[in-house]
């Protein structure tokens, strides 16, 4: 079966099914998408008209979480944990890494400071619920999980962020810390990005018009 990623340069709901499938070593193709000017092809195959979608042959897989689940049951090595109860457990925190990734969002297009400081106490509250439950140095110990594929994505923007001035959102999380250390370093997680992703989200994050695309112009100007 031929597999094919249709995938936004930015998106981090691809980079995990992208991960999944590196982690895995199974070959797939890419498709790139517009998503300001989506094209029909890709309207009828992503009922929500999001990426990523997954094209078996001819057949479409649209939902991040349900791709990478597909992959999990069809593709050794297993991701999942083999326990019921533990599979159910990081279910969840794929499900809890897609709202940080909203509140990702709502840091990033926050209108004023006062709504980037409240977006940026709810990132650092669940960065602080991450640091109860991580065992690292991956999410469950020594395996990389599912859940690692969602969480990579998830710190890439922080890299970004730092360098763009922003202060970390780290401190005194040190099981985090290391976790996001040791995903940075994980092969699948780098090559799931495109080679400019740097360059690329620091011009999305300039065109939100946003507090957050101020500071950035304010930080680069200073720098030039
Ligand atoms: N729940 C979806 C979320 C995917 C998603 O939000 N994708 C964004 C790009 S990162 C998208 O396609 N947005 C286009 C739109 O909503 O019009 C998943 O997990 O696959």
């Amino acid at each position: 079966m031929q597999l094919t990623l249709v995938s936004h340069h930015l998106c981090p709901y691809v980079q995990r099914a992208a991960i999944v499938l590196l982690e895995k070593g199974v070959p797939f193709g890419r498709r790139w998408v517009d998503l300001a000017n989506k094209p029909d092809w890709f309207r009828a195959i992503s009922p929500l008209g999001k990426t990523p979608v997954l094209l078996a042959d001819d057949t479409p897989v649209f939902e991040s979480a349900v791709i990478c689940e597909y992959l999990d049951e069809t593709h050794e090595p297993r991701l999942h944990p083999a326990d019921p109860l533990q599979r159910a457990q990081h279910r969840a925190w794929m499900e809890f890494g897609s709202a940080v990734l909203n509140t990702i969002w709502a840091f990033y297009t926050a209108p004023d400071a006062a709504a980037l400081e409240a977006r940026r106490d709810e990132l650092r509250t669940k960065f602080e619920q991450l640091e109860a439950v991580v065992e690292g140095p991956f999410f469950a110990g020594e395996r990389f999980s599912i859940v690692d594929a969602v969480f990579g994505p998830v710190f890439r923007y922080f890299d970004v962020f730092e360098a763009l001035g922003e202060p970390s959102l780290f401190g005194g999380l040190p099981r985090v810390r290391a976790w996001r250390a040791a995903l940075a370093q994980r092969p699948a997680v780098r090559e799931a990005a495109v080679p400019d992703y740097r360059e690329r989200l620091t011009q999305f994050l300039l065109d939100r018009r946003s507090e957050l695309s101020r500071r950035i112009e304010r930080q680069l100007a200073s720098v030039k």
